[in-house]
């Protein structure tokens, strides 16, 4: 039977990359930018003096080389560098009210923001004023507030002088209450990876790429949101080194990728094939996978001679004996029925494990926003604890952080349950003593503010009411607030969910030139790897009247703190003196402003490369997950599990087009991605409208109206776009041990429309 076609949806021949990967960065730049401007700028990206990416963390080598293509960060850097512009004329024109008609993508569309302004309720519409008025206002309403009732928001693309400022003011000002971007995202990271082996960072740098001989690869996707990986992942094929994806979808880039740095491949229009073994694990279905591989692991330990690490399990480890017994007790049916891959699928990755003297494992989002997000992650570990692959050359631990600098925003303070050793060194250095309770991260947050309980949001950066799950309570709570304030680049939805006191403040970006006391300033960023290094924005400012995140926080501060015992004048007008601060208060950053100043920066201190387990015990952990459910269970055999997930043309709450291109779907989101043998199951034909309804306890919620088409995805999994299908995940549906939501984890029906 000829399959029927459905408009937008068709087959994408070419590989990830190669000159389709050009193409659309010529598209992006011909619709943002001048053609000469985006040329000097895009140049510029990730250059020893230039500015760092705000596309992603993924780290540069050395910090030097020549301009490395990636089609999303000259999206990202196009998108911030517009020539559009979001004025006060244009607000005087719309109505709020109008506005939360429009699409996601047409409200950043807008382009940039131009002048602080404030939300007038009588007109309903945001108008300008002056800077030291909207401070002097800000300040006043918090001046009334109790500090734990307000909340201080952080988006990772803030850089470490901003987040320290920030921090400090918070503090000074009474508040823990610091919900970030990373408790949606890696927040099992920094929560596992402590428990396992004594750090919340990976361990693996570049170099180790260059050396490993094994890479599993787990639930992330890097054609899209880590496109530099690929060319490190290329290069590994090349070198004929294994690679293992898990990943329920198939994404294109993990299949076949040419690299638009490798001339000979582009001119002959070829491509290097990536994954060695692909294996498409049901969402959820990770925990089964990773104790199938260390069961069989432990199988041929016992069997063909000691493949485990005998001698490091016993120096470096606690708890092996027990994780044994589990994966003993723990039978290949219930682990096939669970991961959905058969145990030969399963043994041949141990063999290849096995044999690799150097494994490093990378993941994302499919292995973290999951109800046993933390549990995962500590699977991890175990399965490179095994064979000695933590603190070993190519060897190692390698999460996939989200933004920019979310990595390096955790580092200089911004947690809501800070060490006691953080605040003693904060009361010794700045003469107050800090809020000790721990305070809120973004679900609790958005939880106060619908009880009331916070009564004032201060969003550095972000995009919170629309990132977090369950909008149907998320926007009708914020305005219940007493005061929002939102410091960004363009305008987004949750900048329209006024209250009785809005403020919207304009931010420089990244790109641009950030000049305070008459001198060009420097900030400086972490990646993935805890290389800090400085970033120098280069274009002139969008506006003459934006003023960088310091300036505002400062701004906000002395307005807020009239007998603060901080310069905070001083401050904002030579970032140097706050990396002085950063330096008093954080380990690793010994003569941080001489180490910045050295082309590529300098590494943050490891413990675990070096074998120094900071756990209670002084070893390196071993962990039980106990049986091999990692989320809600699904409803009978009808049920499905629904991730949800990024397109290739966005950044998070950023739509820059409705294309996903390597997914082949063109001109439209509205798509449930589904398996060939669940529509048969389902009496589904590819094409058609349905509804999605979560089986989860609480109230209904049905997403109404998609259309379901045939893809290569897991039997019994299905994906769709987020933030559009949030509407899908309750707020308190998370993971215990981090807070982190569910997002790749929702049971689920799916029917015809009705
Ligand atoms: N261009 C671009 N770059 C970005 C971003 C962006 O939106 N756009 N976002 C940034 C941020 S904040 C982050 S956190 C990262 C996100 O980067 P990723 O971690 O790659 O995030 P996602 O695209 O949400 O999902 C990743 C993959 O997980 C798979 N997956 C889903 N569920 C499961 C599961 O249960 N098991 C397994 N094994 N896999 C699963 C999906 O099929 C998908 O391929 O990227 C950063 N970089
Ligand atoms: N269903 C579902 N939900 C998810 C996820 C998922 O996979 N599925 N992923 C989660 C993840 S991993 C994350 S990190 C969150 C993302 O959550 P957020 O970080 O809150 O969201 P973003 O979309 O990155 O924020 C976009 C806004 O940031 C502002 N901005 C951009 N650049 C700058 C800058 O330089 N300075 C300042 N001050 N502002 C700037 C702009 O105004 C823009 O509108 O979403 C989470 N939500
Ligand atoms: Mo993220």
């Amino acid at each position: 039977m000829e399959e029927r076609k459905v408009i937008g949806i068709r087959d994408y021949r070419g590989p990830a990359g190669g000159w389709g990967a050009l193409k659309a960065v010529a598209g992006v730049v011909r619709e943002q930018m001048d053609a000469v401007e985006a040329a000097t700028t895009l140049l510029r990206t990730n250059q020893p003096q230039g500015f760092d990416c705000p596309g992603c963390a993924w780290p540069d080598k050395n910090h030097q080389s020549t301009f490395q293509f990636c089609e999303n960060g000259a999206k990202a850097v196009s998108w911030e560098a517009t020539r559009k512009r979001a004025t006060p004329a244009l607000f005087a024109r719309h109505r709020v009210a109008d506005l939360l008609r429009l699409s996601d993508h047409e409200l950043e569309d807008f382009g940039r923001l131009t002048e602080p302004m404030v939300y007038d309720p009588a007109s309903d519409t945001y108008q300008a004023l002056p800077w030291d008025e909207a401070f002097r206002r800000i300040g006043a309403i918090l001046q009334t507030l109790p500090p734990h009732a307000v909340d201080f928001y952080t988006s990772g693309r803030t850089s470490n002088e901003a987040a320290f400022l920030y921090q400090l003011f918070a503090r000074e000002y009474g508040s823990n209450n610091f919900p970030d971007c990373s408790n949606m995202c890696h927040e099992p990271t920094s929560v596992g990876l402590p428990r396992s082996i004594g750090m919340g960072k990976g361990s693996v740098s570049l170099d180790d790429f260059e050396h490993c001989e094994l890479i599993i690869s787990i639930g992330h996707n890097p054609g899209t949101n880590h496109p530099r990986m690929m060319g490190v992942l290329h290069a590994a094929a090349r070198r004929g080194v294994p690679i293992v994806v898990l990943n329920p979808l198939k994404e294109l880039a993990l299949e076949r990728f040419a690299d638009p740095q490798d001339a000979l491949e582009m001119a002959t229009h070829g491509a290097t094939a990536i994954a060695s073994n692909y294996l498409q694990v049901k969402a959820g279905g990770d925990a089964a996978a990773l104790k199938g591989m260390m069961k069989a692991l432990l199988a041929l330990d016992a069997g063909e001679g000691p493949v485990l690490d005998h001698a490091f399990i016993a120096e470096h480890t606690r708890g092996f004996a027990a994780l044994a017994a589990d994966l003993q007790a723990t039978g290949w049916p219930e682990i096939e029925a669970a991961s959905g891959l058969s145990q030969s699928e399963l043994e041949a990755v141990a063999v290849l494990y096995a044999r690799s003297n150097a494994t490093i494992v990378s993941y994302g989002m499919g292995l973290t926003q999951h109800s046993r997000g933390t549990a995962n992650v500590r699977l991890l570990c175990n399965l490179l604890l095994l064979r000695g692959n933590i603190g070993k050359p190519g060897a190692g631990i390698c999460p996939l952080r989200g933004h920019s600098n979310v990595q390096g925003n955790r580092t200089v303070g911004i947690t809501e349950k800070p060490g006691a050793a953080f605040l003693q060194k904060m009361a010794a250095t700045f003469g107050f003593t800090p809020p000790q309770q721990p305070g809120r991260d973004a679900v609790r947050s958005m939880q106060a503010i619908i009880s009331g309980e916070c009564q004032a949001l201060i969003c550095l950066g972000g995009n919170l009411a629309v990132a977090l799950p369950d909008p149907q309570q998320c926007y009708p709570a914020m305005a219940g607030l007493a005061l929002a304030v939102h410091v960004g680049t363009k305008l987004n939805r949750s900048h329209l969910l006024v209250s009785r006191a809005t403020f919207l403040l304009p931010c420089l970006g990244r790109t641009e030139e950030d000049s305070q006391g008459g001198e060009i300033q420097a900030v400086t960023v972490e990646d993935s790897m805890s290389m800090v290094h400085a970033s120098v924005g280069k274009l002139p400012p969008a506006s003459p009247h934006l003023v960088s995140e310091v300036a505002i926080v400062a701004g906000m501060a002395q307005a807020a703190l009239p007998h603060s015992r901080i310069n905070w004048a001083a401050l904002s007008t030579r970032y140097d003196t706050i990396r002085e601060l950063i330096e008093q208060v954080i380990p690793g950053f010994e003569h941080y402003n001489a180490r910045i100043r050295e082309p590529g920066g300098f590494r943050l201190p490891l413990p675990a490369c070096e074998r120094v387990w900071n756990t209670p015990s002084g070893k390196a952990e071993f962990f039980v997950f106990s049986g091999l459910a990692e989320d809600a269970p699904l409803d009978g055999d009808k049920g499905l599990r629904l991730i949800t997930l990024r397109s290739h043309d966005q950044y998070n709450t950023t739509i820059y087009s409705q294309d996903d291109r390597y997914r082949g779907v063109f001109g439209r989101r509205d798509v449930l991605f589904m398996h060939a043998d669940d529509l048969a199951r389902l009496a589904l034909q590819h094409g058609d409208l349905v509804d999605i309804e979560t089986q989860l306890a609480g109230q209904a919620r049905i997403y109404s109206g998609l259309t379901v088409i045939r893809h290569d995805i897991a039997a019994g999994t299905v994906a769709a776009y987020y933030p559009e299908a949030n509407c899908l995940i309750p707020l308190d549906y998370f993971d215990e041990d981090s807070g982190t939501p569910g997002y790749k984890s929702v049971p689920v029906r799916v029917r015809k429309h009705s």
